[in-house]
Order: structure tokens, then C-alpha cells, then sequence
């Protein structure tokens, strides 16, 4: 089996029982990782985590049953990385070049409470030649709960780095009409149904009963999804970001999508974590930042 770089995983890697290299969909390599509590997969493409299940639940991660698996192209569902822009630049991929390209696997860290740590760096692309030099890291570690940690270094001697970072995560839901999002009441967001207009979040909980795309903006806040139907509580913790996005394409978005079904906005809710538009970093030389995220799940 090879990856990105045409070269085969050692063996060294492997935890039998534990973590496992594969080829997954569309043979892109992938890594099955299992523990005591759960299960995941990570995708060396984009370093994209696919898949997040407590044992006993439904998966914590919504993935589109027709999302592609091609390179230069970005998986629908699951954890995207957004890095080193959000949104849209003239004649440049959507959301930045990372979860495009083919992330290395540098180290499987196994903790003695039975936890599976993963590190994998973003190799160097011409993409990246429009910035200055930064590497950026990406920590996924798998026990009950799901954390994940993107660590960008600026590695210019006398230039700052000013990005975009965001872990772009889908959540599976059981129903998105019984859905309630809490966390935000009284933060200002860009409404980008409404052409970015600027709001307040009035409601102590979001309802989505219609197209929702919001930047959530100076908010370091956890949020919790409430889900009546699947009668569980998805809380999202976080460090190192101040912006939220909450996204449902709804219906006219979902048929415009060629990698996602027309029906599957209703089972899924985006809740995002990084700094975006007012809230995009800006990073000395020699210096990094960390974005953190845990993702965990009860029973209502
Ligand atoms: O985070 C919400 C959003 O910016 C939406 O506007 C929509 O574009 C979504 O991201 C998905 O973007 P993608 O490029 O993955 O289709």
C-alpha cells in the first residue's frame, strides 16, 4: 500500500487490534483506529477525520453517503480542515488548500489509559508560496471523547503570518427539525443567508427550520447540540478560536451539491470551530498558534 508520497506505511505504525492502515474509499489510505471506547477513521487526504462512534451510539459524525473520495477534491462530511482561508477567493479552492492535500503521518501515540494519539503535518505545496514559510500540525486523539488540536507555526524570521483556521465539523443528527443548538445567545454573527448581515443571537437555544449559515464572531464559548430524536447532547468545547459557524444547507443548497443527497440536510448540523474574517489570526515570526477542539456526547 502506498500514500500520499508513494511510499508504503511501515508496519511500525501498526497497533494490532488497535490502529490500522487501509485503503479506504476510492483507495485513498486510511487509518482505522479502535479503542476500549470507541472507533474512527482518518483519511491521510486532507487528514480528515470520517468517522467518530462511541460504542452503544449512533456515530458522532455525519459523513454524505455520496461525498467523493478524489484527490484535489475535499470529503463531504466529517472534520474538514480549513486552513489557511475561509470561504471563497477568486480562482483558489474553497476553504483554503489543506483538506486537499495529502497530510503525513508522523507519530501513533498510544496512552496508557488505553487512548490512540495521532500527529500528521501538512507537507509544503506552491499553494502555500503565497504565504510566508508556516507549518501546520494536526493532533487527533481518540478515547471517549474526540480531540483534535491544529497548531500552525510561522516559521518566517521578520514576517507575521495572518490565516484562517477552522475544523469545519459535521454532526450527525437525528432529526434536524428536533435539533436546538445552545451556547451563543447574545453573540453578534454574520448572517450569510442575508448577505452577511450583522445579528445578534437573541435565543437562548438556534432552531433550524430553514437555510442557516452564521459566523458566530468573539466567542470562545462551548456550544451543546441538543438532539430530541437521537435523545443525545453533542457538546463542543474549544481553545484558540473565536468564531462559531453554524451551517444547514437546507433544501435548495442540499440539491445544488453534487456530493451530498438532496434529503441529508436532515441529518446533519455543522458547528465549526477556528478564527475567521475579524477573528483571523495573525502570527509573529517564530511563533505559533493552537487551535483546540473536544468533541463529547450523553444521553439526554
Ligand atoms: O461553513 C459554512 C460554509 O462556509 C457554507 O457557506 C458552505 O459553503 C459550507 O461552508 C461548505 O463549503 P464546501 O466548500 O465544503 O462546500
Amino acid at each position: 500500500m502506498t500514500t500520499g508520497k508513494g511510499t508504503d506505511w511501515d508496519d511500525k505504525f501498526d497497533i494490532p487490534g488497535r490502529v490500522r492502515f487501509m485503503e479506504g474509499v476510492g483507495d485513498l489510505p486510511m487509518i482505522n483506529i479502535n479503542t476500549e471506547w470507541s472507533s474512527a477513521e482518518v483519511y491521510l487526504h486532507g487528514a480528515h477525520v470520517t468517522q467518530f462512534q462511541k460504542k452503544g451510539e449512533e456515530p458522532l459524525l455525519f459523513l454524505s453517503q455520496v461525498s467523493r473520495f478524489a484527490e484535489g477534491q475535499a470529503i463531504r462530511g466529517g472534520i474538514p480542515i480549513i486552513l489557511p482561508w475561509f470561504g471563497a477567493r477568486e480562482g483558489l479552492p474553497m476553504h483554503g488548500f489543506a483538506r486537499i492535500k495529502n497530510w503525513e503521518l508522523r507519530e501513533i501515540v498510544p496512552s496508557k489509559d488505553g487512548a490512540i494519539g495521532l500527529r500528521f503535518q501538512l507537507p509544503d505545496s506552491p499553494e502555500a508560496g503565497n504565504f510566508p514559510p508556516f507549518t501546520a500540525d494536526y493532533i487527533v486523539t481518540v478515547r471517549d471523547t474526540l480531540s483534535l488540536e491544529l497548531i500552525v507555526t510561522n516559521k518566517s524570521a521578520d514576517q507575521e503570518l495572518s490565516l484562517e483556521d477552522c475544523l469545519h465539523t459535521y454532526f450527525t443528527v437525528g432529526d434536524i427539525s428536533a435539533v436546538s443548538i445552545t451556547g451563543l445567545k447574545g453573540v453578534d454573527y454574520l448572517d450569510k443567508v442575508e448577505n452577511f448581515a450583522k445579528k445578534t443571537e437573541a435565543g437562548d437555544a438556534i432552531k433550524i427550520s430553514s437555510e442557516v449559515d452564521r459566523v458566530y464572531m468573539d466567542t470562545t464559548a462551548p456550544t451543546e447540540i441538543h438532539d430530541a430524536r437521537l435523545k443525545r447532547k453533542i457538546r463542543i468545547e474549544k481553545e484558540g478560536s473565536a468564531s462559531t459557524v453554524v451551517w444547514n444547507p437546507w433544501i435548495a443548497k442540499a440539491q445544488q451539491m453534487p456530493d451530498f443527497g438532496n434529503e441529508e440536510y436532515q441529518r446533519m448540523v455543522c458547528v465549526e470551530s477556528g478564527n475567521v474574517g475579524k477573528n483571523k489570526l495573525t502570527i509573529g515570526p517564530g511563533k505559533s498558534a493552537s487551535l483546540k477542539v473536544k468533541l463529547s456526547s450523553t444521553t439526554l
